[in-house]
C-alpha cells in the first residue's frame, strides 16, 4: 500500500458513501471512510480465519465477560495491520490532521476498570498469538457514564457511544438467539424419564454484533461478539384490533430492550440489582446457545465438546454458564446427570478477580427463582450433590458446609458455583491465588486443590508502547532491533543500556517530549502551566477506598503545610496528577474527588506554593486519556491497602512506560518488585500479612497515628476547618471515617511510612542519571507483564489450544 493508492482509495471511497470530494468531506467523513477501507482488508482475512478454524477443528476459547473495556480501535488495527505509518502519511500528505481523525471514534467505554480492559488486552494477544480465541459480551446502548467535574463535584452523564454509527461492527440476524425469562416448569414422566417443560416464559430475541479482532502482522481477525436484546413483532402476539396492544407492544419492547441498555457502573461493589441479574443470564444463554450451535455443526459427540471448547467466565458475573450449561444438556440434549455435569465441570474455567467481601456476588434465591425456574432447581441440585459429597468426603470440612455451600440462607454465591462448577480456578497475580488459597477460598483448595492456579494478569504492548508511546517504541528499536515487537520478553536487551549515559539521553528526551504533549492538553483543557522539569507523579485508576487515593491527597496536604511551614524550602516540583471515575452511589469516593479539587484549588492557585506543587484532577479518565498520561509520567502511585488489590495492571502500563513505582506490597506490584530489584521500585506500607493479624486481633487504632503524628494531625485538621472549602462543604464525613469508623484502609498506619518513601523519590529524581537507569530497568523487565505472556499461559495450561496459522491473504 502506497501513498498513492491509499489517496486514490479514499476519494474513491467519498464518492460512494457519501458523494463527496476530498474537499467537501467533513474529518468524520474521512474517518468514515477510512474505516470502510479498512474493511475491506480485514473481512476477507475474518472470513478465513472463521474457515480455517472449522476446517482445522481447532478447539477454542470463549472468553465470556460483562465488561470489554476496548478504547479506541482504528489506531491499533491500523497498528496490528502494518498500515499506521502509510495511513497517518496519506492523510497529512491530504491535508488532514491524523489525530483530529483519530479523535472521531468514540471510546468503547462497555467496562468499568481493570477487568474490562484486561479482557480487552487479552483479545488482542489471542488474535496476536494467533489463537482461535472468541470474546462474548453485551452491546450495552450506554457505556460507562462521561464524568463531568462541576464546581469540585462529579457530575455524570450518559456516554451514548453508539451515536455516530460503529464503524467496526457487523449485525448478524441470521445468527438471533432466543433467550427466555420467567414462566413455569413442568416436571411430566414419559416412559419412566423426567422431563421438564418450560411455559409462560417471556421471550427476547439476543441479536449479535460482531467485531473483528485484528492479529499483529499475521492475517488472524477473531471475533467479539456483543449481544443486543431486541424485540421483533414476531414475538409478540397480537390479539385484538384495538389500540391497547399497540401500547401493551410498546411497554413489552422498551421492557426487552432495557436489558442491554447500560453497562452497571459498579466496580468492586455488588448490588442485587434484578436487571443486573438478566443482563447476566441474557450474554450467558444467547452466547452458550450460540456455541452449541456452531459445536453441532462438527457433528461430534456431546461427550467431547470439552475437546473442542472452553469457556473462561470472567468474574462471577458470567457463573451462570454453568446451570445453563446443564439445562442445555440435560433437557435439549437429554443427557443424564452424571454425564451433563462432566461435560459442564470439563469445559467451564474461572478468573477471580477480587477478594473483597462487598464485592462477591450472592443473589436473592427466589430472585434466580422467579426469573429462571429452571435454572434454580439445577443449582438446587448441584447443591445438593456438593453438600453430600462434603459430608461423606470431607468429615474434617463437616462444620463448614453452611459457609461452603452454593446455596444457604436465602442466598446463592456465585463464586462457590463456579469453583464447584468449572475445571480451574485462578486468580490474577501470585500473592491474590495465594490469599485465595490460604484465606478466602481455603476450604475449596482443601476440596480441589488442583483446580487451583495462578494467572499474573497482563498488557498488551502493542497499545500501551508500540502505539501510546513511538518515541519510546522508537529507541528502543534503534537500540536493540525489532524483536521485541513480537517476542516482548527481549525488552530485556535494553537492561545493559540501563547505565549508558547516551541511551539514557535519549530516553530522557523521549520522557520530556511526552511531557510537553500532556502539559499542551492540560493548557488547553484547563488552562495551566506546567513545568516543564516538574515531576509527573500520577495516580489513575477508579476511585476506591481500597486504593487510597486519600493517602495521595495526605502527602500532598503534609507538602503544601510544609511549605507555608517554610517558603524557601527547596524542592523538585511536582505535578500529582489524578483521574479516576467514582460509582454515581459511591458517596465517600464522591467527597474524595471534590478533595482532590479543592486541595488543587487552593495549590495551584498559592502564590508560593504553586511554584513547587501542581494538583490536577483529569476529567472523564478512559483509555484515550490513560494513553495520553501514561507516557508523560515519572512516578506511578499503587498505594492500595496490602491485600486489596488482585494485580493491578496500571503499574505494568506505566512501569512500561518508563515510570518508577511508588508502592504497597499488593498485587502484582510484589511481582514488578521481584523483577526490577528492590533498588528500582519504591516499596512502602504494611504488609497483607499485618493487614491480616490487625484484621484478626481487632486492635488497630487509628485515633493513635493521629494523637502520635503531628504532621498528620495538621493534614487532618485542615478537612475539618474549612480551610480547603467554603462555608458550605467540609470534608467532615472523610474525617470520621478515619478516626470514628477506624480507618478501614490503613491510611492513618501508612502515612509515615508513605512520607518516607516519598522522599526517597525525591532525591533519587534530583540524580537524574540514577533515576533514568532505573526508569530503563523497569522497562527491561516489563515484557514479563505483556498480555502476550499471560495468554500464553492460559492457552498451555488451561485452554490446552494451540496456534492456528491462518493462509494469507493479500491485502487489498
Ligand atoms: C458485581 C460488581 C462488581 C463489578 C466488577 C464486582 C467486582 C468487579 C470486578 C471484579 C472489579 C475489578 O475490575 N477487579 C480488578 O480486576 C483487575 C483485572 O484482573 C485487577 O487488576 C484489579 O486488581 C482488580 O481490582
Amino acid at each position: 500500500m502506497t501513498v498513492d493508492n491509499l489517496s486514490q482509495l479514499l476519494k474513491e471511497k467519498l464518492t460512494s458513501s457519501f458523494g463527496k470530494s476530498l474537499e467537501e468531506a467533513t474529518t468524520k467523513e474521512v474517518f468514515q471512510s477510512i474505516c470502510l477501507i479498512m474493511k475491506d482488508s480485514i473481512h476477507p482475512n475474518w472470513q478465513m480465519t472463521q474457515q480455517t478454524y472449522d476446517e482445522n477443528e481447532s478447539k477454542q476459547v470463549y472468553y465470556f465477560s460483562m465488561e470489554f473495556l476496548l478504547g479506541r480501535m482504528i489506531e491499533t488495527n491500523l497498528l496490528n495491520m502494518g498500515l499506521l505509518d502509510v495511513y497517518k502519511e496519506t492523510l497529512t500528505s491530504l491535508e488532514f490532521n491524523p489525530e483530529e481523525v483519530f479523535k472521531e471514534e468514540h471510546d468503547a467505554g462497555l467496562g468499568n476498570g481493570g477487568l474490562g480492559r484486561l479482557a480487552a488486552c487479552f483479545l488482542d494477544s489471542l488474535a496476536s498469538l494467533q489463537l482461535p480465541g472468541y470474546g462474548m459480551g453485551i452491546r450495552y446502548k450506554y457505556g460507562l457514564f462521561q464524568q463531568k467535574v462541576v464546581n469540585g463535584y462529579q457530575v455524570e452523564l450518559p456516554d451514548y457511544w453508539l451515536e455516530d454509527e460503529y464503524m467496526w461492527e457487523t449485525k448478524r440476524n441470521d445468527k438471533a438467539i432466543e433467550v427466555r425469562f420467567g414462566g413455569t416448569v413442568e416436571t411430566t414422566t414419559i416412559n419412566g424419564e423426567l422431563h421438564f417443560q418450560h411455559h409462560d416464559y417471556e421471550r427476547v430475541l439476543a441479536i449479535p454484533y460482531d467485531v473483528p479482532i485484528v492479529g499483529y502482522d499475521n492475517s488472524t481477525v477473531n471475533t467479539l461478539r456483543l449481544w443486543s436484546a431486541e424485540s421483533t413483532t414476531n414475538h409478540f402476539h397480537f390479539h385484538s384490533s384495538r389500540g391497547h396492544d399497540y401500547y401493551h407492544y410498546l411497554d413489552y419492547k422498551r421492557s426487552i430492550e432495557k436489558i442491554s441498555e447500560f453497562l452497571y457502573p459498579d466496580d468492586s461493589y455488588y448490588e442485587g440489582k434484578i436487571l443486573r441479574l438478566k443482563q447476566q443470564y441474557f450474554l450467558v444463554s444467547a452466547g452458550l446457545q450460540s456455541i452449541m450451535q456452531k459445536y453441532k455443526k462438527r457433528n461430534k459427540p456431546l461427550q467431547e465438546l470439552s475437546k473442542h471448547v472452553v469457556i473462561q467466565i470472567n468474574d462471577t458475573h458470567p457463573s451462570l454458564v454453568v446451570p445453563e450449561l446443564m439445562r442445555i444438556l440435560l433437557d435439549d440434549e437429554r443427557l443424564g446427570w452424571d454425564e451433563a455435569w462432566a461435560i459442564t465441570q470439563e469445559t467451564v474455567a474461572y478468573t477471580n478477580h477480587t477478594t473483597l467481601s462487598e464485592a462477591l456476588e450472592k443473589w436473592p434465591e427466589d430472585m434466580i427463582e422467579t426469573l429462571f425456574p429452571r435454572l434454580y432447581q439445577i443449582i438446587y441440585e448441584i447443591n445438593e450433590r456438593f453438600c453430600k459429597m462434603l459430608w461423606f468426603d470431607y468429615p474434617e470440612l463437616r462444620e463448614k458446609i453452611p459457609e461452603m455451600a452454593i446455596l444457604a440462607y436465602g442466598q446463592i454465591h456465585m463464586a462457590h458455583l463456579a469453583m464447584v462448577g468449572s475445571f480451574s480456578i485462578n486468580g490474577v497475580a501470585k500473592l491474590h491465588t495465594s490469599i485465595l488459597k490460604d484465606r478466602v477460598m481455603k476450604p475449596f483448595h482443601i476440596v480441589y486443590p488442583d483446580r487451583f492456579n495462578n494467572k499474573t494478569n497482563g498488557i498488551t504492548h502493542r497499545r500501551w508502547l508500540l502505539n501510546a508511546n513511538p518515541g519510546l517504541a522508537h529507541i528502543i528499536t534503534e537500540a536493540i532491533g525489532t524483536d521485541w515487537i513480537k517476542k516482548p520478553e527481549q525488552l530485556v536487551s535494553i537492561l545493559p543500556y540501563a547505565t549508558d549515559p547516551a541511551f539514557q539521553d535519549l530516553v530522557a528526551r523521549v520522557k520530556h517530549e511526552n511531557k510537553q504533549n500532556l502539559a499542551t492538553y492540560i493548557k488547553q483543557h484547563y488552562n495551566l502551566t506546567i513545568d516543564d522539569e516538574a515531576i509527573v507523579d500520577v495516580h489513575i485508576k477508579r476511585l476506591h477506598g481500597y486504593k487510597r487515593q486519600l493517602l495521595n491527597l495526605f502527602h500532598i496536604i503534609h507538602l503544601y503545610n510544609t511549605c507555608l511551614e517554610n517558603p524557601s524550602i527547596k524542592m523538585t516540583p511536582r505535578i500529582f496528577i489524578f483521574g479516576a471515575k467514582a460509582a454515581p452511589g459511591y458517596t465517600f469516593a464522591k467527597q474524595v474527588i471534590k478533595l482532590t479539587n479543592a486541595v488543587a484549588e487552593k495549590i495551584n492557585h498559592h502564590p508560593t506554593v504553586s511554584k513547587h506543587l501542581k494538583v490536577l484532577f483529569l476529567e472523564n479518565y478512559q483509555v484515550t486519556l490513560a494513553e495520553k498520561i501514561i507516557p508523560a509520567a515519572d512516578v506511578s502511585e499503587q498505594i492500595s491497602t496490602a491485600s486489596k488489590e488482585a494485580s493491578g495492571t496500571g503499574n505494568m502500563k506505566l512501569m512500561m512506560n518508563g515510570a518508577l513505582t511508588i508502592g504497597t506490597q499488593d498485587g502484582a506490584n510484589v511481582e514488578i518488585g521481584e523483577y526490577v530489584g528492590n533498588d528500582n521500585i519504591f516499596t512502602f506500607g504494611i504488609t497483607s500479612e499485618e493487614v491480616f493479624q490487625y484484621q484478626m486481633r481487632g486492635d488497630y487504632r487509628a485515633r493513635d497515628y493521629y494523637n502520635d503524628d503531628r504532621r498528620l494531625r495538621n493534614v487532618m485538621d485542615l478537612l475539618v476547618n474549612q480551610h480547603f472549602s467554603g462555608d458550605d462543604v467540609d470534608f467532615k464525613d472523610i474525617f470520621y471515617s478515619l478516626l470514628y469508623n477506624n480507618d478501614e484502609y490503613f491510611v492513618l498506619r501508612d502515612f509515615d511510612s508513605y512520607l518516607s518513601s516519598q522522599q526517597r523519590v525525591d532525591q533519587c529524581y534530583q540524580n537524574q542519571r540514577d533515576w533514568l537507569q532505573k526508569s530503563i530497568v523497569n522497562i527491561g523487565h516489563s515484557g514479563a507483564f505483556s498480555s502476550d505472556r499471560t495468554i500464553r499461559e492460559y492457552a498451555e495450561e488451561i485452554w490446552k489450544i494451540q496456534p492456528t496459522t491462518v493462509p494469507t491473504h493479500p491485502i487489498l
